[in-house]
C-alpha cells in the first residue's frame, strides 16, 4: 500500500520545510509520496521548495499563478500513484504524527473515508469561524442526512480510486465542501477521528475569508438538487 500527501501551498515561507520534514518523518507503516502544489508564491517558498526537488519521495508541481487551494488540490490529486490520499496544509494548525490513527481504519478495511474533527478534537476556533464552520455542517447535515461534526477540515483521508472519476468545479476553498459533499452523495460513509488543532490567524498567514463561507454554503445547496456525481 502507498499513501499520497498532497500539500497545497501559497507564500507560506515559515512552515514548508518543516511540515514537509515531518510529513516524512512520520511512520505510517506503507511507502509514502509527497506531492507539493505550490501556487506561485512570492515569500520564498518556492526556493525553500528548490531544496527539496532532488528527494525522491516528493513531487513538486508548480503553478504559474495562484489559482486557489482547491484547484491546487485537484492537481495534487491528479498526480496521486497512491492506494490512499491524505490532504495536508502547509501551516502547522494540524499534526502530521496524527497520521496512523488517520490512516487505521482505512487500512484494516472499516472504511474507505476518515476526516479528522477538530471539533471531536475539543479545538478552540476564533468565533467567525466557528459561526461559518456550524452553518456550512448543519446545512450539509440536514441535506445530506448526515451528523458529520467537521465538514472543512484539512484532514480528508480516503481511498484515492474514490476520487479519480469525480468531476470537481470548485478551485477555491469550497473544494472542501464539495468533496464531503460529493463523497455523500455517492452514499458513501465518512468516518471521524479526533484531531488536534490550532487555529493560526490572519496576522499569521490565515488566507480564508467569508467569501469563502458563502461559496462553501452555494456548493453545499447546489450539489444536493444537481444530478452531478
Ligand atoms: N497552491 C495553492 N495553495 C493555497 C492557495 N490558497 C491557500 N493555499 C494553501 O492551502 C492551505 C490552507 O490555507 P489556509 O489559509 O491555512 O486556510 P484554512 O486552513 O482552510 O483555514 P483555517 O483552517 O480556518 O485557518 C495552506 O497550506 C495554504 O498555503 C492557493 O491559491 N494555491
Ligand atoms: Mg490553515
Amino acid at each position: 500500500m502507498k499513501l499520497s500527501v498532497i500539500i497545497p501551498v501559497y507564500n507560506e515561507a515559515n512552515t514548508i520545510l518543516e511540515i514537509i520534514s515531518r510529513v516524512r518523518n512520520v511512520q505510517v507503516g506503507m511507502e509514502k509520496e509527497i506531492i507539493v502544489v505550490d501556487g506561485a508564491s512570492s515569500d520564498g517558498t518556492r526556493d525553500r521548495l528548490k531544496r527539496e526537488e532532488g528527494s525522491p519521495d516528493t513531487k513538486i508541481i508548480y503553478e504559474d499563478r495562484r489559482e486557489g487551494k482547491g484547484a491546487a488540490v485537484r492537481k495534487g490529486l491528479a498526480a496521486a500513484t497512491g492506494d490512499i490520499s491524505l490532504i495536508q496544509d502547509a501551516d502547522l494548525e494540524v499534526s502530521p504524527e496524527e497520521y496512523p490513527d488517520l490512516l487505521k481504519h482505512i487500512v484494516s478495511g472499516e472504511t474507505d473515508v476518515v476526516f479528522g474533527s477538530r471539533f471531536l478534537g475539543g479545538a478552540k476556533f476564533r468565533a467567525a469561524s466557528l459561526f461559518a464552520n456550524k452553518v456550512i455542517l448543519f446545512l450539509a447535515n440536514l441535506l445530506y442526512g448526515t451528523r458529520l461534526t467537521d465538514i472543512l477540515t484539512c484532514y480528508k483521508v480516503f481511498r484515492t480510486s474514490l476520487v479519480k472519476d469525480m468531476r470537481f468545479e470548485c478551485r477555491g476553498f469550497d473544494f472542501d465542501s464539495e468533496l464531503a459533499v460529493k463523497l455523500l452523495k455517492r452514499g458513501i460513509r465518512i468516518m471521524e477521528i479526533p484531531i488536534s488543532y490550532v487555529p493560526r490567524t490572519y496576522g499569521e498567514g490565515k488566507k480564508i475569508n467569508w467569501k469563502d463561507g458563502f461559496r462553501s454554503v452555494h456548493v453545499v445547496i447546489r450539489n444536493r438538487f444537481n444530478g452531478a456525481l
